[in-house]
């Protein structure tokens, strides 16, 4: 049987619409469009986990904007569920990667018209200097409301506005996930700790928000907060997790980066020691979420290269299926597939193609075929 139809079946007979009672409750004028996205989100939870990657329409290994062309449909025969839009360099006609904004625009309407979901992250550029968000300047303060440079963060968080704005079908907002300042107790961007307090990130994160509710009159979007593992000193703790959170009136899911690049004892191949960190933290997280009513998801993952064969079985699927709470998160997101020495997703000719196509046949996960239609018709 389709996981379309096991899932629709649920649906009407199995109370998945007594889960989806469930709202956004950050924001009270979020629109329709934004709400029923919530209420798909969090229907699945613990029934299917949507597979997500980043630029999957883009482009991939040889290939560049190539039309219905995407490395996951490549290997598998199916398209993600979940489609990560990157708007740094907003400033530009072509964001960092090179991306034309057109483009992802086109991508985007596509993509909600075929019932899949847009989720866009935000490498913003030092809005003081103009260098990219990789430079640790200390510059938050000063970009802050009363800040010497507050017009200069305006000036990025007018434009990116404007590119949400722009996404419409039928003169409506399509409703997306936005995942602005991501990884920020990690110290490699200008928002990160140690870079900035965590007072100032939790202002900077609440003014991105408030002024794209207030000034801008944006109400269809999903926040996502999302710290990464690395930088945790347990995968577990709530506390580690938490640091930098703006508040359940600003974030609507608890997402997570997780590499998966604990480093494993010698001998063991497989790397348990990844591998329950992994699922600890996302117990952790899904209880976090149960709590707060809101959704939770692994917001990237990947390991670069994929030098394990069974990488997306053995090493992210099984171990989330083992367990029922980590099942609860609503999509994993693969990094971009940019070139050999850098890429997470598979592709033909990759060692990894045979478990992929494993990885998206099993009842668990969930593809654009499962949630929406489908691209090639
Ligand atoms: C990083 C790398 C970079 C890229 C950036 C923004 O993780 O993939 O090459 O520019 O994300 O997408």
């Amino acid at each position: 049987m389709q996981k379309t139809i096991i899932l629709l079946f649920c649906s009407v007979f199995l109370g998945y619409s007594c889960h989806s009672n469930k709202t956004i409750t950050s924001d009270k004028s979020a629109t329709k469009g934004a709400q029923d996205l919530y209420k798909r989100l969090e229907a699945t939870a613990g029934k299917g986990i949507m597979i997500g990657h980043q630029d999957a329409l883009a482009y991939g290994l040889g290939w560049w904007k190539r039309e219905g062309m995407c490395d996951m449909y490549r290997v598998s025969g199916e398209y993600p569920a979940v489609y990560g839009w990157e708007i740094g360099d907003i400033h530009t006609p072509r964001n960092l990667d090179s991306v034309a904004f057109s483009d992802m625009k086109n991508w985007m309407i596509d993509i909600h018209k075929n019932g899949g979901i847009n989720a866009i992250s935000f490498h913003m550029d030092n809005p003081v200097d103009g260098a990219s968000s990789w430079d640790t300047s200390k510059i938050t303060k000063d970009i802050l409301p009363g800040g010497k440079d507050h017009q200069k963060l305006l000036f990025h968080l007018d434009l990116a506005a404007n590119f949400i704005k722009s996404i419409q079908t039928d003169a409506q907002a399509v409703p997306m996930i936005y995942r602005p300042f991501h990884e920020h107790n990690g110290n490699w961007f200008w928002w990160g700790k140690g870079n900035t307090t965590e007072a100032d990130y939790i202002a900077l994160f609440q003014f991105n928000v408030d002024y794209f509710r207030k000034k801008h009159n944006i109400h269809n979007l999903i926040y996502a907060f999302s710290p990464d593992r690395s930088r945790m000193k347990s995968s577990g703790s709530r506390t580690d997790y938490l640091y930098g959170y703006p508040g359940d009136d600003y974030v609507d899911l608890l997402g997570w980066d997780n590499y998966m690049d604990v480093k494993a004892s010698n001998n063991d191949s497989l790397n348990a020691v990844g591998i329950k960190s992994l699922v600890t933290g996302l117990e952790m997280i899904a209880d976090l979420a149960a709590e707060k009513g809101k959704l939770c998801a692994l917001t990237e993952t990947g390991s670069e290269s994929i030098k394990d064969p069974k990488w997306f079985t053995q090493r992210i699927l099984n171990p989330i299926k083992a367990s029922p709470k980590a099942s609860k998160i609503t999509y994993v997101s693969f990094w971009r597939n940019a070139r050999e020495s850098h890429h997470y997703m598979s592709y033909p000719g990759h060692i990894t193609e045979a478990d992929f196509k494993d990885f998206v046949k099993d009842p668990m996960t969930l593809t654009l075929k499962d949630i929406g239609t489908n691209f090639v018709k």
